[in-house]
């Protein structure tokens, strides 16, 4: 008897509780994510769409430091690449803008400690695409990532002070 009036008044409890919350809010969330899902496929003008991130092929040839403040004015990092799809839709994009393949900055450098890869955007290091012997640490002082470097435009790491053009890239809108 005791543990039907305990139902009876959590039931209605429960009741209440859904007749307090707005009947559409369920469509309200829907509404709004679908808004949102929408409002983040877009980049600003000048930049690629990619899989929700924008990307942007910079030819004037700065050192990889500077690279990275630009891209950061521009609200974004240099870019990080994470698969091989990835890297080949970069690589297009850059010979589309250009038709050749040259040294590029992206945003990896072991600058902090030598050979610990991070990427300038915070993202995990984990795909690598390193040319074979690559990375020498040239000199003992070969700390960022370039990209289409040898014949296999693969990855090299370079020293940061060399101008290149360089790729950056950003979240959509
Ligand atoms: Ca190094
Ligand atoms: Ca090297």
């Amino acid at each position: 008897m005791r543990m039907l009036t305990v139902c009876a008044l959590l039931c209605a409890m429960m009741a209440l509780a859904t007749a307090q919350s707005p009947p559409d809010a369920k469509s309200q969330i829907d509404k709004s994510s679908k808004a949102d899902l929408v409002k983040r496929s877009a980049c600003p003008y000048g930049w690629t769409l990619s899989y929700r991130r924008c990307f942007r092929f910079v030819a004037v040839p700065k050192r990889w430091a500077r690279a990275e403040r630009y891209c950061q004015r521009l609200g974004g990092n240099l870019a990080s690449i994470h698969y091989y799809w990835q890297y080949r839709k970069v690589q297009s994009m850059i010979w589309s803008a250009i038709h050749r393949y040259v040294g590029i900055w992206i945003g990896g450098s072991d600058a902090q400690e030598e050979g610990n890869w991070l990427w300038s955007n915070g993202k995990q290091f984990t795909y690598r695409y390193w040319c074979s012997g690559q990375p020498n640490n040239a000199g003992g002082k070969q700390n960022c990532l370039a990209m289409n470097y040898s014949g296999s435009r693969c990855w090299n790491d370079d020293f940061c002070w060399k101008r290149k053009p360089f790729v950056c890239a950003r979240k959509p809108l």
